[in-house]
């Protein structure tokens, strides 16, 4: 930010990071370069019918050649942080073992960089990309890949740990266990509901393991945290105790699950009664819960949307509207009463409803239940269908209100007490959005696929007025 800008109310505090995110899979390509193997996403993205129009990580944004032009892209938008994640199969191919030293290399260099551009690294260790190896020895139900994690953390954390000072263990460990082991709609696309439940009391030990072996190769003023993709979910009627029976069912399926045994050392009571049926949690292990209650830096929250919630019939059958992918295997173990509704108003690419209060929400519900926690939002942002005008323009108002409205909420928040510390713009640009492939655009740069040429969008342009001014432009003011 331009610390010769006046403070305004509308202004964010002077340290305030304005950033941007991807990760590994989604831009990297050079899929079989440097002695890297395959991961979960490379396997599940070359299964037939697994994502959209057959789309894979294979090229993508070829960013792993073209990382020099990329960051200073990001230095020209005027972006003073990068959120990215390191592809656990390009350290390690196997999971296990000794890194290949052009894999780290890579992020070595990838940092310079930046470092050279003054844009501040963030790195998050797992973006989704277990390496198939280690899928085949079980994935993520299977304690060992844990303890795997951990050793990959610290050899990450030794070769960068003097030069990055963010750190994110996991992004999403949610997505992670229950749409990758529930409903299957990603990698590794298996459906059983206790190995999602086991998946995702591993994730939470990797979690913990992995900060412990960070911070015992880091300088201590390194920052360890966390990207929960933490759901709003509200009543459909908020007066109804059924519907308000489904919140807790869900909220401890979505939330509590993580941030119960990170931030208290406990998983919420309700959430163990009710899966009784389904598993026991004898993978439970004494002593598992103090390794993941480690002490935090900071907690990241990715938002989007909100979801809505009522009691249901558990007979009924119809499509789900969860907004979580189409599957015939419900994400959410042992919550059949529990039907999502679509919130009014206007959507984006995604079919997701436009909610900044949400945010502003759940930085409040976090500023309640973390006092002293300084938070990041880690992603955050939106798909629309944006097209390049005649003059190779890319016009996106509704990003570029999705992004006001959001960021508003976010400096709302602050004024309420909350301890915001940077945003991270979801996605810097365009990128292989999953089981929907490169169908959704999610950038605030624009790719044209068949070039790799990179045109920042009107929003990119508006955002980044907001970092060097270190306050919101008016939405139509660009
Ligand atoms: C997040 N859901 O994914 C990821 O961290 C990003 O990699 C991704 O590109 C971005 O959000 C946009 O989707 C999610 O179904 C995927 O709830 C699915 C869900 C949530 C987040």
């Amino acid at each position: 930010s331009d610390s010769a800008t006046p403070v305004t109310p509308a202004a964010f505090p002077p340290a305030f990071l304005w950033g941007s995110a991807t990760s590994a899979y989604q831009i990297e390509g050079a899929v079989r370069e440097d002695g890297r193997t395959p991961s979960i996403w490379d396997t599940f993205s070359h299964t037939p019918g697994k994502t959209a129009g057959g789309d894979t990580g294979d090229i993508a944004n070829d960013h792993y050649h073209r990382y020099r032009d990329d960051v200073a892209m990001m230095a020209d938008l005027g972006l003073d942080a990068y959120r990215f994640s390191v592809s656990w199969p390009r350290v390690q191919p196997t999971g296990r073992g000794p890194a290949v030293q052009r894999g780290l290399d890579f992020y070595r260099k990838l940092v310079d960089e930046l470092l050279e551009h003054g844009i501040k690294p963030a790195v998050t260790l797992y973006h989704w990309d277990l390496p198939q190896e280690l899928e085949d020895a079980g994935g993520w139900p299977e304690r060992d890949t844990a303890y795997r994690f951990a050793e990959y953390a610290r050899i990450v954390g030794e070769a960068l740990g003097d030069r990055v000072e963010q750190w994110i263990t996991l992004n999403e460990p949610w997505c992670s266990a229950f749409l990758g082991y529930a409903s299957g709609v990603h990698a590794p696309g298996r459906t059983d509901p206790v190995d999602s439940l086991r998946a995702a009391h591993h994730l939470n030990l990797a979690h913990g393991l992995g900060a412990k072996a960070l911070r015992s190769v880091m300088p201590a003023r390194n920052s360890v945290a966390i990207s929960l993709n933490s759901s709003v979910v509200r009543p459909l009627s908020p007066g109804d105790p059924a519907d308000l029976a489904a919140v807790r069912t869900i909220d401890d399926r979505a939330n509590g699950i993580f941030h119960g045994p990170i931030l208290k050392g406990a998983y919420p009571e309700s959430l163990l009664e009710s899966t009784s049926s389904l598993t026991d949690w004898s993978y439970v292990q004494d002593g598992d819960l103090e390794l993941i209650h480690q002490p935090l830096d900071a907690l990241g929250l990715n938002y989007y949307t909100p979801s809505i919630v009522s009691a249901a019939d558990p007979d009924a059958k119809g499509p789900r509207a969860d907004g979580h992918g189409e599957s015939a295997h419900s994400p959410w173990p042992a919550a059949d009463h529990v039907a999502f509704h679509q919130a009014p108003g206007e959507r984006t690419e995604m079919g997701w409803a436009v909610d900044p209060t949400g945010l502003h929400d759940l930085i409040m519900r976090y500023t309640r239940e973390a006092p002293g926690l300084p938070l990041y939002i880690t992603e955050n942002g939106a798909a629309y269908d944006d097209k390049p005008g005649a003059d190779g323009t890319v016009h996106d108002p509704e990003r570029i209100a999705y992004l006001h409205g959001h960021l508003s909420a976010v400096r709302r928040a602050i004024t309420d007490g909350a301890d915001v510390r940077g945003y991270y713009l979801w996605s810097l640009m365009d990128n292989f959005e999953w089981a929907y492939g490169y169908e959704k655009r999610f950038g605030a740069v624009y790719v044209d696929y068949a070039t790799q040429v990179r045109t920042p969008k009107a929003s990119a342009l508006w955002y980044g007025r907001a970092a060097r001014s270190g306050a919101l432009p008016e939405p139509d003011g660009i």
